[in-house]
């Protein structure tokens, strides 16, 4: 894949440092180069990436609710202007931005047809405002408002049952969805392509380890996200036009669930000895998933 030499971000942003959301903003922007609109709503890239200069193109902060339809003007607009061909518009959002807060605004947008491509870095919590949980925050993680303690085990969502917004969004009819990983850079970047070339909207699904929020060091961003697609915990794949399956990463002998989870602190209580079974019950829901994902492709 060729890539430009240029950047897209400017350096000297303020996130964390081996923030995967930014990363993530760096890659998919090598992809749609200058001509891109960017939305961000309300979240961590807005803070770390939208209010020091850091992206050299037209960038808008949206609200946190409503990124959908503030893409779906935009497009609109230079449709009218007669200025729409070779602009790339794209949303970059947190999870909680999009499968809770700003799903209603993203639906409505996927549903009217506009041609855009909305990201969503999943970090799995309301990151910016202290870890809370969202929709996207998986069974058993510690967050600010699901801790562990003498009751509590962290998130008590039925195992297996993060909200699916890849699926949520390939169901409403789009040309294409795929879930995405920063460690999988040009899996990750030939999405993007992808996507930006269908006419109509599209939909990206980024796993972005977040060091405070989960618990782990700055060094290990990137060996965290590879280890969630070893595993088989968050898996890499594509859906076109609705209904057509590709796993794109089929690993020979998949790692055990454990080893993932072990990286994080947000999941540290899971690997006392009294919650053995329960950890079984984790690989075996992933294992479950895994196998219907390879069903959809062979169906
Ligand atoms: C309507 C509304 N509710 C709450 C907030 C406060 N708020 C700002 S950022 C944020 C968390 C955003 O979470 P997410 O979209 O997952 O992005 P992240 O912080 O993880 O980057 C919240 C709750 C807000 N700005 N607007
Ligand atoms: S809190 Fe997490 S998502 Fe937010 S800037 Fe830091 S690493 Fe990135």
């Amino acid at each position: 894949m060729d890539l430009p030499e240029e950047e897209f971000v400017a350096h000297g942003r303020g996130g964390c440092p081996g923030c995967a959301a930014v990363i993530g903003a760096r890659m998919a922007t090598k992809i749609s180069g200058k001509k891109t609109i960017m939305i961000n709503s309300t979240g961590c890239m807005c803070v770390n990436y939208g209010y020091n200069g850091a992206p050299l193109f037209p960038y808008v902060h949206s609200l946190f609710e409503n990124a959908g339809s503030v893409i779906s003007g935009i497009d609109a607009a230079l449709k009218a202007l007669g200025r729409r061909e070779d602009v790339n518009l794209i949303v970059y959002a947190g999870d909680g931005g999009t499968v809770d807060i700003g799903f209603q605004a993203l639906s409505g947008a996927v549903d009217r047809g506009h041609r855009f491509l909305y990201i969503c870095y999943d970090n799995e919590g309301y990151m910016n405002t202290g870890v809370q949980r969202s929709g996207a925050t998986p069974y058993g993680a510690s967050t600010t408002t699901t801790p562990v303690g003498a009751k509590a085990k962290g998130e008590p969502r039925p195992l297996g049952r993060k909200k699916d917004m890849v699926r949520v969004m390939a169901a409403h009819g789009i040309p294409y969805t795929a879930t995405a990983s920063i460690a999988y850079p040009l899996d990750y970047m030939r999405k993007v392509q992808t996507a930006l070339q269908v006419d109509g909207p599209s939909y990206i699904h980024l796993l972005s380890p977040c060091s405070p929020g989960w618990g782990i060091e700055p060094k290990d961003t990137v060996t965290v996200a590879r280890l969630a697609v070893q595993t088989n915990f968050a898996p890499l794949y594509e859906i076109t036009g609705g209904a057509a399956f590709k796993v794109n990463i089929k690993p020979q002998k998949p790692k055990p669930v454990r080893e993932y989870l072990a990286t994080q602190k947000r999941f540290r209580h899971l690997l006392a000895k009294e919650n053995e079974s329960e950890l079984e019950l984790i690989q075996q829901a992933v294992d479950a998933r895994f196998k219907y994902l390879l069903s959809c492709e062979n169906s």
